[in-house]
């Protein structure tokens, strides 16, 4: 059954007078979609385990798909506070939806854009950014995870053509996208960027299934079985573990924003269910624990706002640190969980059902807190900007 959308926006601390009315009517066009097109149909689609491909237009027409790419390439052409409000309003309806905008904006769009030549970037971004074409990233691997440096897919130059082999997993977007932009060792052993296009021959992608997260997103394989890529194909203008990460730290600044939209949808509903719940003949809203748990929430939602408004402006001077990047990501999901975990207790039994978003946002940040660099590896990027010491790589003793 579908839900009634009736979602107001925590906002204690005025932030909206820190926006301005183009990132306003941005916001609320978002929302508005949102509650037109997303709210009535993600339960379904949720159980049905099927991402919507119905709304890949409507997310093209809100500037969702690349917004702060410069418009002569079809994108939005947008500031970092708008990306991350439009972020904030997906996820305030699923981390599924907000998944399938930001793959496509920041690990497909923004490498083509910024480590592509002029040809790749005219062929391919306007349609992505309409939604007519969707792609993917491919960087993660069966045995290689958290460290992607260690990764076995690789592709030998043969004259006239590359010969890719390999495969990733945990993709999303994968089974049905056009394109992936592949990561891959060359001969050299170097990191290097390619797009792989559907068609091509020993390219498949099998889909995932089995997931009891991010459901209203296709998560998949990409197999690469001898595939020939054209050499038109390879990102040119950047190569190594940097070129990845770079794409990784504007998907985990739009994750920093969308995590808040699951906390405030959570928070939203707990207020008013806090009200409108009977027992012992007063609202629940009435007794101290309920107030402590609304409170507390609100709190987290205000802070992290005001942290990632803060990283937004920075990087709207290009001076955001990666790991600043990183310690808003944790912060915000970590936030979001909690959020979500204290708002399904306040619904009591209902908090279970689909009537009520917590479990379905809940279940989807047990993904995010993992995807993009997990809680435990952002918490390390900290440290180790802390420090100055890598903590991520130990040399065990020799067991003999
Ligand atoms: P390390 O030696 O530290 O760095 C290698 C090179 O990369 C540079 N670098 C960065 N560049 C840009 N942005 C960043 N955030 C960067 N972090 C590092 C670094 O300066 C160096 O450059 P150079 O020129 O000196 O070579 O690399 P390491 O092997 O020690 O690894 C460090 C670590 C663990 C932080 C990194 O591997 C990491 O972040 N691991 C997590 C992997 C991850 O996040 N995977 C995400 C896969 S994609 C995904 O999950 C999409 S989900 C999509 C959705 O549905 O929303
Ligand atoms: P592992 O790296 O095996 O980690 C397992 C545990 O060990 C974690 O708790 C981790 O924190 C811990 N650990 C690992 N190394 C260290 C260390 N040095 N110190 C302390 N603890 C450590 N990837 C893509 O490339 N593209 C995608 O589109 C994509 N989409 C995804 C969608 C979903 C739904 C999911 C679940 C994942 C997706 N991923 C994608 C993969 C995701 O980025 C990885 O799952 C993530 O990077 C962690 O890798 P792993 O699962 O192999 O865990």
């Amino acid at each position: 059954m579908a839900r009634t959308d009736l979602f107001e926006a925590p906002d204690y601390y005025n932030l909206d007078d820190l926006l301005t009315d183009e990132h306003k009517l941005i916001r609320d066009a978002a929302r508005a979609w949102v509650k037109k097109e997303v709210t009535p149909i993600i339960d379904d689609y949720y159980e049905r385990a099927e991402f919507p491909r119905q709304i890949l237009k409507g997310l093209g027409e809100i500037g969702a798909f690349g917004p702060y790419i410069p418009e002569e390439y079809g994108g939005a052409g947008l500031d970092q506070i708008s990306y991350g409000l439009i972020m904030q309003e997906l996820e305030r309806a699923d981390s599924g939806i907000r998944s399938t905008a930001s793959v496509q904006s920041s690990l497909v769009m923004y490498p083509i854009w910024k480590y592509g030549n002029e040809e790749q970037r005219k062929k391919y971004l306007p349609k992505l950014a309409t939604g007519e074409m969707v792609g993917c990233f491919g960087l993660t691997e069966p045995d290689y995870g958290s460290n992607p440096t260690g990764m076995i897919t690789h592709f030998k130059d043969m004259g006239d053509h590359y010969l890719l082999n390999g495969a990733k997993m945990w993709i999303s977007n994968a089974p049905f996208a056009d394109i992936a932009v592949v990561w891959a060792k060359s001969e050299e052993g170097r990191i290097h960027g390619l797009i792989v296009e559907r068609g091509m021959e020993g390219f498949t992608t099998p889909e995932t299934h089995g997931k009891w997260s991010l459901r209203a997103s296709a998560t998949g394989e990409l197999v690469f079985d001898n595939v020939k890529i054209p050499k038109a194909n390879l990102l040119p203008n950047k190569s190594g573990l940097g070129a990845p990460l770079g794409c990784l730290d504007s998907a985990r600044f739009g994750i920093a924003w969308g995590a808040i939209g699951s906390a405030m949808d959570c928070y939203d509903s707990s207020v008013r269910y806090a009200k409108e719940r009977i027992q012992f003949d007063v609202p629940i809203g009435a007794f101290q624990l309920t107030q402590k748990k609304l409170a507390e929430m609100l709190t987290e939602i205000t802070k992290a706002q005001l942290m990632v408004w803060r990283l937004s402006v920075l990087r709207n001077e290009d001076r955001a640190t990666s790991s600043q990047i990183s310690m808003a990501k944790r912060n915000s999901v970590d936030i979001a969980l909690k959020i979500c975990r204290e708002a399904r207790q306040i619904h009591g039994g209902m908090g279970i059902t689909s009537e009520y978003p917590m479990m379905r946002h809940m279940m989807n940040l047990e993904s995010v807190v993992t995807y993009e660099g997990t809680h435990d590896i952002h918490l390390l990027i900290t440290g180790m900007d802390i420090t100055g010491i890598p903590a991520f790589k130990r040399d065990l003793p020799d067991p003999k």
